[in-house]
């Protein structure tokens, strides 16, 4: 099965990136696994000020899930410049690499895509709009509040013509009418989902799991709601949907793209086995094979709810 797309004018040789916060900005990783066989990676989010980010434990394990309050540690603008972009331009040119960038206000934001816009190296920005365990916020994470979301991603979409990808939280009354408004301010495509905000506490200490509290919960447990996430977007909009949340096998990517999804992040189970997206890559392609499907394009949105599925047979 033919894996290559073209999105967002250049070429993805598979549908298969990594996701923020699970692979750093590719140094580290890139010396157990081949990076450059993904479709790419997106890094970590990176602020305008180096951040160290929450106490101690940062994560956690749970059955069939993971909690994290990692608390957006990363170096900051001027390191990321300095020492990572270059990094990254010399050693990633064959893959995609979106960066992704979190902010405590529109200004922040607009700052760090300012701040590294004029850099060469990596294709787009994948604006995190929904960082749960940012406890400097002092409101909501900005994909709850839509005025921010629509302010921060019109106010982007002004300074950089590069792919514009906006990161969804998954705790929204409605993800596809999110999803929709990010793209009617110019975001080029959505990510969904984040992390979903939990909390687990040990009853003999009485204390939370992480350092921080609450923390967000990714992994198997999570892909449902992700899965539902990009089928109530593509209902919505016709812009690119990244899909995000417990993915661990080819099934699982399949799951998202038939949901609606163009591309898929591995994020939980990198941890895990640092190949495992490399090797989803190898699965999707035999899944295929196996199948007779020569194209993944084919299988993009081409889930049907069972109602619509009766209503066309009865018509045809
Ligand atoms: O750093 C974090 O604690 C974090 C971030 Br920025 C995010 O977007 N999602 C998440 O689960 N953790």
């Amino acid at each position: 099965m033919r894996l290559e797309q073209t999105r967002f004018g250049v070429q993805f040789s598979n549908p298969v990136l990594l996701a923020a916060g699970t692979c750093g900005f590719g140094e580290e990783l890139s010396t157990v696994t081949d990076l450059t066989a993904l479709g790419g990676i997106v890094t970590k989010s990176v602020t305008c000020e180096p951040r160290w980010g929450n106490p101690a434990p940062r994560v956690a394990e749970l059955p069939g899930a993971m909690m994290n309050s990692i608390g957006l540690a990363n170096p900051g603008l001027e390191a990321v410049r300095r020492d990572k972009i270059p990094w990254i331009r010399e050693n990633l040119a064959s893959t995609n690499v979106f960066v992704s960038v979190a902010g405590h206000t529109t200004d922040e934001y607009s700052t760090v895509v300012e701040g590294l816009d004029g850099e060469d190296g990596f294709l787009g920005f994948e604006l995190n709009l929904s960082c749960p365990n940012d406890s400097g916020l002092g409101g909501l994470p900005f994909a709850l509040d839509p005025p921010a979301l629509q302010r921060t991603v019109a106010a982007v979409r002004a300074q950089t013509e590069r792919p514009l990808l906006v990161k969804l939280a998954p705790n929204v009354p409605d993800i596809g009418a999110a999803a929709a408004l990010a793209v009617a301010e110019g975001a080029d495509g959505v990510t969904l989902v984040n992390t979903m905000p939990g909390l687990v506490i040990d009853p003999d200490t009485r204390v939370a799991s992480l350092g921080a509290g609450k923390g967000g919960l990714s992994g198997p447990a999570l892909r449902s709601v992700g899965v539902a996430a990009v089928h109530a977007a593509s209902c919505r909009t016709d812009a690119p949907i990244v899909g995000v949340g417990g993915i661990t096998c080819a099934e699982d990517a399949l799951q998202y793209i038939l949901a609606g999804a163009c591309l898929v992040q591995v994020g939980t189970a990198n941890f895990a086995s640092p190949r495992a997206a490399n090797r989803i890559v190898e699965r999707l392609a035999a899944w295929g094979a196996r199948r007779g499907i020569d194209d993944v394009s084919t299988l993009i949105g081409a889930y049907e709810p069972a109602r619509e599925r009766a209503e066309r047979e009865v018509t045809e």
